[in-house]
């Protein structure tokens, strides 16, 4: 799991509502639409205000990163959600939280970055929820994904949430992960729950030439280059630092969704507060 670097949030907060004119432009639903069907809820029944969000920062490990805590905060605002970050970090932080009404609380050790709803014990993971949630903006974007091909690059937490998500939409699915037998486990357990072949690729580049929709949640860097760009392609890119080489970017932009924190933590909210669906893990 790559650790954020402050750099990488630092505007997330201030940006927030000119990312999710960006997010309708490419796949003309917004941040909270998209996150409340990765978590098989409708956005509509959802009350905002029913809910009050505590952000407990961590100490544990290498440390709190300057910015986290206020660019999840940010997000959660911009859903319409009460939320705070409290003033103490970890134990301190949890009482706090409680002694001053939250319902939900989210916080990331160096591990894991968690919600949990403390009246309904539903929980959400952030690997598992930035896959669902990548997996519905893509969709979003291709307009369905239902008989149509990805190539899934990666086959860690966020790949295996994002295969699960999209085998369960009806796309037909390849997947390339350095550590090939990562991709055999991933291709074995879609067929186990889903009866569908995926099928594993050994060359990432030849793959990237015979695939228009792309799911990038892998930490490698610019691996997919202007060589592979074409008009009708579409790419999901939750993996940090982006998979897509700069000189490409400009070209790539239009297409292609990729944020630090937003699609992840929204998804995680509709997750834990919704009142039915699947909670993260
Ligand atoms: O500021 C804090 O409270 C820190 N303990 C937060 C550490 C987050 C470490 N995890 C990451 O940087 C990212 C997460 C967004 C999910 C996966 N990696």
């Amino acid at each position: 799991m790559t650790r954020l670097k402050s750099d990488d949030i630092s505007s997330v907060a201030s940006r927030i509502t000119e990312y999710d004119a960006e997010l309708q432009r490419k796949t003309g639903q917004s941040l909270s639409h998209i996150a409340a069907r990765a978590a098989g809820q409708d956005a509509g029944q959802f009350d905002t205000k029913r809910f009050k969000v505590a952000v407990v920062p961590l100490s544990c490990g290498e440390g709190i990163i300057g910015g986290f805590s206020e660019a999840v905060a940010g997000i959660i605002a911009h859903l319409g959600v009460e939320v705070f970050v409290t003033a103490t970090p970890d134990a301190a932080g949890l009482a706090e939280a409680v002694e001053r009404g939250a319902d939900i609380i989210f916080q990331a050790d160096d591990f894991r970055f968690v919600a949990v709803n403390l009246r309904t014990g539903k929980t959400a993971d952030n690997s598992v929820a930035t896959g669902r949630g990548y997996v519905a903006a893509l969709e979003a974007m291709c307009g369905g994904l239902e008989g149509k091909q990805v190539l899934l690059v990666g086959a860690g937490q966020v790949g295996r949430s994002a295969a699960m998500a999209m085998a369960a939409r009806g796309a037909g699915l390849s997947v390339f992960d350095v550590k090939q037998n990562a991709s055999y486990d991933l291709a074995s357990d879609v067929y186990l729950r889903f009866g569908c072949r995926v099928t594993v690729e050994t060359d990432l580049d030849a793959a990237l030439y015979r695939h228009r929709i792309v799911f990038d949640a892998s930490p490698a860097e610019g691996f997919l280059g202007i060589r592979h760009l074409t008009p009708e392609m579409r790419i999901a890119a939750p993996g940090i630092p982006l998979g897509i080489e700069p000189a490409a970017w400009a070209q790539a932009e239009v297409r292609t969704v990729h944020d630090p924190l937003q699609l992840g933590v929204a998804t995680m909210l509709y997750e834990v507060g919704g009142s039915t669906g699947q909670g993260g893990g």
